[in-house]
């Protein structure tokens, strides 16, 4: 099986006919893949256009390091389950071809990728709350409706069977769970920036609640998650006709519910941090506000679903109260980890890395010492404020 070029992307197009009479005639075919793990070909054709995904057999950015191509089959087991839910949070999938790992995927070049969008800002917007807003209806929709309360025991054993994602769920386990706190030859930072690294990682109650929260992420089943929901999986179009799209759900399975949220407020404060740097004061103040908004619209839209659950003769609703206070601590320790290995391992931000270095370094200890205080917080009981709470000392916007 050969990788697809712009070249042999039309011939391969010709031989699925669903595509082919969707498309029409090719016009143009365009590589447009910048992550860490994919070919991405955006198609156009007289009569539509579409997205050609197909996994490489190793990492983008590091051809060494080698892959299972196996991820698109999950990628698409999560992107079905998830449409199936909440169509109007995701792409569409199209088709899946298992024989060549290709998934084709509703076009959304009308879309931008959020990160970008929020990098670019220099004044608050309304939009940003809209974006925060619809993932948390999001994460809640689909976080319900995976789940046993959503599906019953039958149907969640099946499904957590289906989304097995060994190797993926390791390079998580790895790049986000422990190595930020270990010392390990992925962990780059700027000179500057070495004592703040010792004084996270130094620090033990960092490592003790990095280690529980990987072993949560290790065997808690609880629901069908995208599994790295940063700002960069992030499609929006603001306007009339907003959009909000949750993409790139190759690192699915069934984890923590927190781990999604988590992952979210965790890109809320690097683009604080980076809005801090470059004193955007009150945009820093809104972004790590943007957690309260992802939360209540998470908290809201869960609490309309439980009406609706499996099996309410022990589900009670003192059971919901402390489902959704195990969330939301679980999120806040997610989203320290987040935090800290986006400034010091593998796979960084450009909200931090495009700084000038004078600023990067800043951002990056501010970051830092906000991750410090995510992962050693104690509160139980759910607080809409907690990342803006948490996190405005550390960043310097107190
Ligand atoms: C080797 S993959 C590195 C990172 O890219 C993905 O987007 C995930 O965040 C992963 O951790
Ligand atoms: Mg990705």
């Amino acid at each position: 099986m050969d990788l697809l070029d712009v070249e042999s992307v039309p011939d391969y197009i010709a031989s699925v006919p669903d595509l082919a009479s969707r498309l029409g005639k090719i016009e143009q075919v365009r590589e447009v893949g910048d992550g860490n793990l994919n070919l991405v070909f955006i198609v156009q054709g007289s009569d539509g256009s579409v997205v050609l995904k197909q996994s490489l057999p190793y990492v983008r950015t590091d051809p060494n390091w080698p892959m299972t191509r196996e991820r698109s089959a999950r990628e698409a087991f999560v992107l079905a389950s998830h449409q199936a839910i909440d169509p109007s949070h995701v792409p569409g999938l199209l088709f899946y071809d298992e024989t060549q790992y290709v998934l084709a995927i509703e076009d959304l070049s009308d879309h931008r990728v959020w990160r970008t969008v929020l990098n670019e800002r220099t004044e608050t917007s309304e939009d940003d709350v809209s974006a925060a807003a619809a993932l948390g209806e999001y994460i809640a929709n689909v976080g319900f409706g995976t789940s046993v309360f959503g599906v019953g025991s039958a149907a969640h054993k099946k499904a957590v069977a289906r989304a097995i994602n060994p190797e993926l769920c390791e390079i998580t386990e790895d790049l986000v769970l422990t190595e930020p706190f270990v010392g390990h030859e992925h962990n780059v930072v700027h000179p500057l920036n070495e004592p703040d690294v010792a004084e996270l990682a130094g620090d033990p109650e960092v490592v003790h609640a990095v280690g529980l929260a990987k072993f949560a992420f290790m065997t808690r089943a609880e629901s069908l998650l995208h599994g790295d929901l940063h700002t960069g999986s992030v499609f929006v179009r603001f306007g009339a006709d907003t959009s909000v799209r949750a993409f790139d759900s190759e690192f699915g399975f069934y984890g923590p519910l927190g781990f999604d949220l988590g992952m979210l407020w965790a890109n809320y404060v690097l683009a604080a941090a980076r809005a801090v740097a470059q004193d955007q004061t009150s945009r820093a103040v809104q972004l790590v506000g943007l957690g309260r908004v992802t939360w209540e619209s998470f908290e809201r839209t869960y609490r309309d679903r439980w009406p609706s659950r499996q099996d309410p003769r022990v589900y009670g609703d003192t059971v919901l109260e402390s489902l959704l206070a195990q969330v939301w601590s679980d999120a806040v320790t997610y989203a320290g980890a987040e935090v800290a290995r986006r400034v010091i391992g593998f796979a960084k931000v450009a909200d931090i890395e495009s700084l000038p270095e004078d600023q990067r370094v800043q951002a990056a200890r501010r970051a830092l010492r906000a991750s410090r205080q995510l992962l050693t917080f104690h509160g139980t009981t759910p607080t809409p404020d907690v990342l803006s709470d948490v996190t405005t000392e550390p960043l310097g916007l107190a």
